[in-house]
């Protein structure tokens, strides 16, 4: 049976829950599309959430992962096309560290594209009601340092295994301590999550570039 590994991270930037988590969790050894769902939490914290991350890919032996992150100013599920080569932190990460125009990996090529079907997942997601986007920016915090160390990864060491990043708004809960921000229901996200591995497991190749990396 194939496994897949689904991602998602701690709490960050004074919030007492992150909504990836809080969306994924529900989904640990649910069985979808005839695939295994592993999830493991990743801490916010550059270069120790990529060991965890790759440790995890050692131990759970997965055909294809999807991490997942807060994304709390984004009022839609966010299917990110790239990464980009670059740690740019607008705050400090949960164990202080804020680099400044670093590189996420020394020598790596300027981007890696998702290697994950984004336009079906996001055409499948908005044709179930649920608001969603291909999104053309991981940003430059935790969330893209990860998307780019798995890219790499996978790139260097299992050329086979597909791999990408969506990310989630804040959850209602969250939303009434930020004046006017958008938020998704967690069901919601979870089902969108589902959605998203069941098109992935549909869709071997979109009809986007994807898999390429830039240089
Ligand atoms: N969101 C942050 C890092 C962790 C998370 O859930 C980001 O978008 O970079």
């Amino acid at each position: 049976m194939k496994t897949i590994l689904v991602t998602a991270f701690e709490p960050f930037d004074s919030e007492t829950i992150n909504s990836s988590w809080e969306a994924v969790r529900p989904l640990q050894g649910c069985q979808i599309a005839g695939a295994n769902i592993e999830v493991r939490q990743l801490p916010c914290v550059f270069d120790t959430s990529l060991e965890q991350l790759y440790a995890a890919i050692g131990r759970v032996k997965p055909e294809v992962v999807i991490s997942v992150g807060e994304a709390g100013n984004r009022p839609h599920i966010s299917v990110e096309r790239v990464a980009i080569n670059v740690n740019d932190a607008r705050i400090p990460d949960n164990a202080g560290q804020q680099p400044i125009d670093t590189l996420v990996i020394a020598g790596g090529p300027t981007a890696y594209f998702s290697t994950l079907p984004i336009k079906a997942i996001a055409n499948e997601l908005n044709n179930a009601g649920i608001p969603a986007k291909v999104s053309q920016t991981a940003g430059t915090f935790v969330c893209n340092h990860v998307m780019y160390g798995l890219l790499h990864y996978l790139n260097q060491r299992f050329p086979a295994v597909r791999g990408g990043f969506i990310h989630v708004p804040y959850l209602p809960e969250q939303a009434t301590k930020h004046s006017g921000a958008p938020s998704m229901a967690v069901e919601m996200m979870t089902t969108a999550l589902k959605i998203a591995i069941e098109s992935t497991l549909k869709h071997e190749k979109d009809m986007t570039i994807t898999g390429g990396t830039t240089s």
